[in-house]
């Protein structure tokens, strides 16, 4: 039997190149070689306010997103994390079983609170759950490994650790998973600021270079990137900046790293600028063009039997935890 991959991102905001190349780009990879579930993760989405008008749109423009990547449904079930109500079921289980200290400890919740103001007394208990639900998600198909990006180790350690705990408190019934962070491209950084991950949520657009952002947008950004000071266009860690968009070169081309480096040895930013540019919109635009492609009706279909599938697996789940629970 081949091992199972599980993997989801929020239908939040717009998707950067951050997102495809620290998770998309291996959900794509791992296709052939593992069996693979893709989920649009909307009840995460809520935990932040989302506006209902236009929050069902984006939830279907992000599958349209993931196929145009490259995720094909023919060997990978995409399915919306709603349709399988065994996770919000499972969530209910694990909230159980975790502790308030633990989650108090997750980094994610920390920033977005602080994000929000700050203020404790007026942070989402939604916000606070977040990493349960998620534990739900990754278990609830006995999941081997998990490609995420470097943001979301914290909350896989304590997806195993609530497994563990399920698993000696009332028996085997969970695939303990591991994370799959690539070496190269994990964490990109945010244009405007290198000490900051590039996020969907910064309220600066300008940091992050959006998959469905156009040509003329991307060479400004790009532009207007913050650089560091020195003039060398090398893999430096004392240089974030630099280092940062180097990485997204090197990863967008597929040239190797120390070619990178030969390439633009005495060139000067305002040339290394240019080409990155180039290599970033040539990229995108076959992307582009292929999310275009996409008509609701044909992705109602892939979802539907998608939901079908990974209800399948995850009701199987669900049942033995209710059993071993003393629920059923
Ligand atoms: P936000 O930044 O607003 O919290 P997000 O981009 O982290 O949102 P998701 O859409 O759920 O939220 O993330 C999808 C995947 O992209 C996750 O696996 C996450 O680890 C990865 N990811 C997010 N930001 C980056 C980044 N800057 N570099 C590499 N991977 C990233
Ligand atoms: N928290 C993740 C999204 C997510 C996820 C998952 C990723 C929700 N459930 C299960 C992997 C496996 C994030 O990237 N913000």
């Amino acid at each position: 039997m081949r091992k199972r991959i599980f993997s989801g991102a929020q239908p939040t905001g717009e998707l950067h190149i951050g997102n495809y190349l620290g998770a998309l780009k291996n959900w794509v990879a791992l296709q052939n070689e593992y069996d693979c579930i893709y989920c649009i993760v909307n009840l995460h989405g809520i935990t932040l306010p989302q506006d209902p008008l236009t929050y069902r749109r984006k939830t279907l423009d992000l599958a349209k997103i993931y196929l145009a990547a490259g995720v094909d449904p023919a060997h990978s079930t995409v399915f919306i994390q709603s349709d399988v109500p065994e996770h919000a079921e499972l969530t209910w289980v694990l909230s159980c079983i975790s502790r308030m200290g633990e989650l108090e400890r997750m980094t994610q919740f920390k920033d977005k609170m602080q994000k929000g103001g700050g203020n404790r007394e007026r942070a989402g208990v939604g916000l606070f759950t977040y990493p349960v639900l998620m534990a739900a998600d990754i278990l609830l198909y006995q999941t081997d490994l998990v490609p995420i990006g470097q943001d979301q180790k914290q909350h896989l350690e304590l997806t195993r650790d609530l497994a563990e705990r399920f698993n000696r408190d009332f028996g085997e019934a969970f695939v303990i998973p591991e994370a799959f962070i690539p070496p190269v491209g994990a964490k990109i950084q945010s244009l405007a600021d290198p000490a900051k991950k590039m996020s969907k949520s910064d309220e600066n657009a300008a940091g992050s270079i959006f998959l469905l952002d156009k040509a003329d947008t991307i060479t400004k950004k790009i532009k207007r990137a913050v650089t560091d000071s020195g003039t060398d266009i090398s893999f430096d860690p004392a240089r974030p900046a630099i280092t940062n968009l180097l990485t997204i070169y090197h990863l967008l081309s597929g040239m190797p790293k120390d070619e990178c480096v030969e390439h633009f040895r005495g060139k000067g930013y305002g040339d290394f600028k240019g080409e990155l540019a180039e290599v970033v919109i040539e990229f995108l635009r076959p992307f582009q063009e292929r999310v275009e492609q996409y008509a609701d009706d044909d992705l109602g279909a892939i979802l539907k039997s998608g939901a079908e599938k990974a209800r399948g697996i995850a009701g199987e789940t669900l049942a033995a935890v209710y059993r071993k629970t003393g629920i059923k």
